[in-house]
């Protein structure tokens, strides 16, 4: 998994991202809920207002392709730069 992902991506730009998984992963179980990633982001001054946190749901939704409600990391290698971007 890991190596395919990581075809594009330099070692270091895969820590980073790994690094702010386990962040956002509050439970530690290696999978994100829509709660987490709102609560990171708010910690990081995104998803300020109702709004902002019912568009973070619905890039979660859109990013969580088998539909269970969680994102696994190799989802999220490609939905967090996304997130970023839009809601900082
Ligand atoms: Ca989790
Ligand atoms: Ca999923």
């Amino acid at each position: 998994m890991l190596k395919l992902m990581s075809e594009d991506l330099s070692e270091e730009e895969l820590k980073e991202i790994r690094d702010q998984f386990h962040a956002i992963d509050l439970d530690g179980n290696g999978r994100i809920t829509v709660a987490e990633l709102q609560t990171a982001m708010q910690k990081v001054g995104g998803g300020k207002d109702a709004a902002a946190l019912d568009k973070i749901a619905k890039m979660m939704e859109a990013a969580d392709l088998d539909g269970d409600g969680e994102l696994d990391f190799d989802v999220c290698l490609h939905s967090l730069g996304v997130c970023r971007s839009q809601l900082l």
